[in-house]
């Protein structure tokens, strides 16, 4: 961690990309885990544009249920520790793989989500739009007026990731000097090429505790929670950066929330 550290406090640009394994401490199941939702549920059938035609109430009942375990779960110290980093540093971006909104609610500020959320749901046809509170879209009102379908505004495999969420990411990743990758299996593209690819020119850390195919490539790798290793890495920055002065560096924002 002590190269991770100097190369934090000598950073202009920090970018984050996140995975689901970030909220896993918030009692969130990932997808590969044990207990992940890519075991408990043929994910295909539901997050898929073809099993949602197939299904829509099947698919939205899975949402729904979701989106109400989203809103039960509070963000972790994991979460905090980023959104604590974001304010010392010259520039930070959060690029998030999650539709759980927790970056959003532990007050991260230029976030990303690169497969939307469940925050909205809209429709196929005419692109009407819709919040979503906690208990989500009433299966009876899939159907929308112009006779499109009402759908989770998230990203299915085999769809375009947002243009503009996608261009800002790869745009942070690729001016960062240093690139945290927490919480993510790093299987599933493109998303997982901003830990890569984009990342060339940066000092890459991996936090996760289990290996991944990433980790061999990275500078580093923390094998822990991101809880505790994001807790004690902002903690230990924040002691040994107590005196410095931020200059804001608006050019290296990217635009975001
Ligand atoms: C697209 C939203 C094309 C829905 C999701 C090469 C290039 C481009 C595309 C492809 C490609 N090869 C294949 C593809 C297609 C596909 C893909 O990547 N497939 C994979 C499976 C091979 N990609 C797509 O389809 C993408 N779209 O390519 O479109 C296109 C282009 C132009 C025009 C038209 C089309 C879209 C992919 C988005 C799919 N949507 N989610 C929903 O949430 O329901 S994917 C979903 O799984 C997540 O969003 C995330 O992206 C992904 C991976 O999950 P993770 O978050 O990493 O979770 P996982 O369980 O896997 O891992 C958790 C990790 O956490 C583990 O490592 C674990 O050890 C760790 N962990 C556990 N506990 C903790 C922890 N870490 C820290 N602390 C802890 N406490």
């Amino acid at each position: 961690m002590e190269e991770l550290l100097r190369r934090l406090r000598e950073a202009t640009s920090v970018f984050v990309l996140t995975g689901s394994g970030i909220s896993a401490e918030s009692g969130l199941p990932t997808f590969r885990g044990v207990n992940g939702l890519w075991r408990t549920h043929r994910v295909e059938e539901l997050a898929s544009p073809e099993g949602f035609a197939r299904n829509p109430k099947l698919v939205w009942t899975w949402y729904n249920e979701r989106n109400a375990a989203h809103r039960q779960a509070k963000p972790n110290a994991g979460h905090y520790a980023l959104a604590e980093l974001e304010k010392r540093v010259p520039a930070f971006t959060l690029a998030t793989q999650n539709v759980d909104s927790l970056h959003l609610r532990a007050g991260t500020k230029n976030l990303l989500e690169l497969h939307g959320s469940l925050r909205v749901a809209r429709c196929t046809k005419c692109d009407a739009r819709r919040s979503l509170d906690a208990t989500g879209l009433p299966v009876e009102e899939i159907e929308h007026e112009c006779g499109g379908l009402m759908r989770p505004d998230i990203v299915w495999f085999g769809e375009a990731l947002p243009e503009t969420a996608w261009r800002q990411a790869a745009a942070a990743a690729s001016q960062a000097d240093v690139v945290l990758v927490v919480g993510t299996s790093a299987v599933v593209y493109p998303a997982a090429a901003l830990a890569t690819h984009y990342a060339r020119n940066a000092y890459v850390a991996e936090i996760n505790p289990e290996e991944t195919p990433i980790s061999d490539g990275v500078d580093c790798s923390l094998r822990g929670t991101a809880g505790e290793t994001l807790t004690t890495l902002v903690e230990r920055f924040l002691a040994s950066t107590r005196h410095k002065t931020l200059p804001r560096d608006p050019k290296h924002n990217y635009g975001g929330s």
